[in-house]
């Protein structure tokens, strides 16, 4: 290292014990290479590059749609589901704080905070607002994280809609719609879009009125749509079988 001065060397030990804790799947390792790739200066290539060689095949699922639809929920219902099969879980909740339920991230927070001193489990918000592109980039380099550090499932909480629809089908081999009875003619202005990517639609919130008409307009559209009531659980089994069946096709694809 002769030719390297004593910050490259500092930086460059500090980065590879970054990568140590992430290997064995500390968290604050896992924190501090997330925040490098976050901030996208020099180091942040340089984290990405020593991940490689490491990086393992997680389940890598997208949870999106409207503003409160109860991707939050969902999500926290879901994280239950997998901790009773021992997987590692990370989740990685992208830019939900809409103008509409400011504040939403650290609800969030709160919500998922039955799982908050599990160390199976890792939730982080990440604040792409404002970057375009941002929300694969950072993303794309926080699943590699994850995968590294033994994740056995990675959840992406989006709003998914405009820009970040496309990413979203990039980033994640299975995509959950979220939506809520009462769609109507909204059906026709998501077919060109979100519904063309989604794999599995769920109409949350069944206990509302109109819960079999939405269902049944989007059935024309999308081969699996289910019904939950996320706050209690209800319908639940049904999203964990159709990821899981769409994973098998995702693998047997590979
Ligand atoms: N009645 C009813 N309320 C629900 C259901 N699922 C979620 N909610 C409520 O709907 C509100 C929004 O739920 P979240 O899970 O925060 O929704 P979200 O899609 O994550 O919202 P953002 O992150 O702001 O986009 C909360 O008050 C939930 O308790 C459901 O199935 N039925
Ligand atoms: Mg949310």
């Amino acid at each position: 290292m002769s030719g390297l001065n004593q910050w490259q060397i500092n930086r460059i030990s500090t980065i590879a014990s970054v990568i140590e804790e992430v290997k064995t799947g500390k968290v604050r390792g896992i924190a501090r290479a997330i925040t490098l790739l976050e901030l996208d200066g020099p180091d942040s290539q340089t984290v990405l590059d020593n991940l490689e060689p490491i990086s393992r095949q997680a389940s890598v699922i997208g949870i999106t749609g409207y503003p409160g639809a109860g991707k939050s929920t969902l999500i926290d219902q879901l994280i239950s589901v997998y901790r009773s099969q021992s997987k590692k879980i990370g989740i990685l909740a992208v830019d939900t704080s809409s103008p509409f339920t400011g504040g939403a991230i650290l609800g969030d927070r709160i919500r998922m905070q039955n799982h908050s001193l599990d160390d199976r489990v890792y939730i982080r918000s990440m604040a792409t607002r404002g970057h375009r592109g941002g929300l694969a980039k950072a993303t794309r380099g926080a699943i590699r994280v994850l995968e590294a550090a033994g994740f056995d499932v990675i959840l992406i909480e989006t709003i998914g809609v405009g820009q970040e629809e496309g990413e979203i089908a990039q980033l994640a081999q299975t995509v959950v719609l979220v939506v809520v009875p009462g769609l109507g003619d909204d059906v026709q202005a998501m077919k060109a879009g979100i519904l063309e990517i989604a794999h599995i639609v769920v109409v949350n919130k069944a206990d509302h009125q109109g819960t079999t008409a939405t269902i049944q307009a989007l059935q024309e559209w999308v081969p699996k749509v289910l019904s939950t009531v996320a706050t209690t659980g209800e319908g639940l089994q049904s999203v964990v079988e159709a990821i899981a069946t769409h994973q098998d096709v995702v693998r047997s694809k590979k």
